[in-house]
Order: C-alpha cells, then structure tokens, then sequence
C-alpha cells in the first residue's frame, strides 16, 4: 500500500535535508526538451493539477514527496531543470547526485523524441555509475506523431524503462513515479523487489 504526504525541506548549504523519520530519500531529475510536460507531470503527481498555459519554469524547482511502501519510508527529491539548461555547469549542478532520470519527449512533436539522445549522452558525461532511467512517451491524450514501438526500441537501446504518459489526464502518471520509487527501493536493498 502506497500512501503519500508533503514534506517540509530544510536548506543548509544548497542541499536539501529532511529533518524526519529514518528512510531512503532519492534525488530523480527530469529531463527533455522545453514545452515537454515535465513540469506538468510533476505538477500532476505532487498537486493533482494540470495547466493549459504554458508557463516556462524559472531556474530550478524542487519538490519532495513521501511514500510509504511496504512499511520503509522513501522520499523522492524531484528536480525540475529550466531556463538554463543551454549551460554545462548549470546542469551538471542539476545532475550531481541523482539516482533516478526521467527523460521526457513529447509524441505530437517528433524532434523531441529525436533529442532524447542528446540528453542520454548528456547524463552519460555527466553522471556516475547508477543512474535509473525511464524514457516518457507524454501527451498521449493528442494524437501521436512518433510511435509506441519507436518509443520502447528507444527506451531498450539506452537501458530505460519505458512508460507512455498523459499529464493532462493522469494515465499513467502514478505508476511511472510508484514503478521509480520501487525499483530504487529495490537497488538500494538489493533484493528483487520490483513489482508492478
Ligand atoms: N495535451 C497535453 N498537454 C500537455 C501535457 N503535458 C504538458 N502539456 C502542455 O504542454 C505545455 C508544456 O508543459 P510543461 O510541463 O510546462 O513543459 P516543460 O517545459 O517540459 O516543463 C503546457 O502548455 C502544458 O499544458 C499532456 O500530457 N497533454
Ligand atoms: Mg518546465
């Protein structure tokens, strides 16, 4: 059973710390091309919102999340890059230390699926050893321009999970986060605890 509350968290020297319960807390960051769904996804997940107008993020927002599953706490740390993203060392600051990347790509725009790529290599120079991907198929609420199978030959050839998402309507959106969760869960006590 999967239950979820907000969590308040605390800033000492830029890095966030939890001041609670004993637990595993997981930095997961998102990536893709602007106008994607990203923030929307998280936005989704976190608040059970969704908007129309796009709105560019600014900068870099974090969020956290609690679940308890199984009886052990977890806490995702969910980075939301913007802006900035043309610059080397500003994500390479967004990369450092994440154990789980969301790759993101929009199905009703096909150059969005083609720069998966560029940000796979990307968290290839980038990050270390460890690193759990899912590539998101999002926006399947419209009518898509790239399809299911191009979408999993993709996500197998880089080594990621595959899940087709709508932000807008929420299919899906739950089990990409409770798939992430339990499956760093699992790495991180080393045991097979993967389940669906
Ligand atoms: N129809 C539809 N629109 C979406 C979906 N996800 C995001 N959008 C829209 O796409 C635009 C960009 O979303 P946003 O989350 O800001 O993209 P980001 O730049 O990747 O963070 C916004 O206008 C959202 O309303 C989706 O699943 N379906
Ligand atoms: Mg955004």
């Amino acid at each position: 059973m999967l239950y979820v509350s907000y969590m308040h968290v605390r800033w000492i020297g830029g890095v966030p710390l939890r001041m609670s319960k004993a637990g595993f807390a997981f930095k997961v960051i998102l990536v893709g091309d602007p106008a994607v769904g990203k923030t929307a996804i998280i936005n989704r997940h976190v608040s059970s919102s969704f908007k129309e107008n796009y709105i560019p993020s600014l900068g870099t927002n974090i969020t956290s999340k609690d679940y308890d599953i199984d009886s052990r706490y977890v806490t995702l740390i969910i980075w939301d890059i913007a802006a900035q993203e043309r610059f080397d060392n500003v994500r390479s600051k967004y990369y450092t230390g994440a154990k789980a990347a969301i790759i993101v790509y929009d199905v009703t725009r096909p150059a969005t699926f083609d720069n998966v790529t560029f940000w796979f290599e990307d968290l290839k120079r980038f990050v270390m050893e460890n690193l759990q991907m899912t590539l998101i198929a999002n926006k399947i609420d419209l009518p898509a321009k790239v399809d299911s199978e191009a979408g999993k030959k993709l996500a197998s050839k880089i080594g990621a999970k595959f899940i087709e998402t709508s932000a807008k309507t929420g299919e899906n959106v739950e089990r990409l986060f409770q798939k992430l969760t339990r499956d760093l869960l699992g790495a991180v006590l080393g045991s097979s605890q993967e389940k669906e």
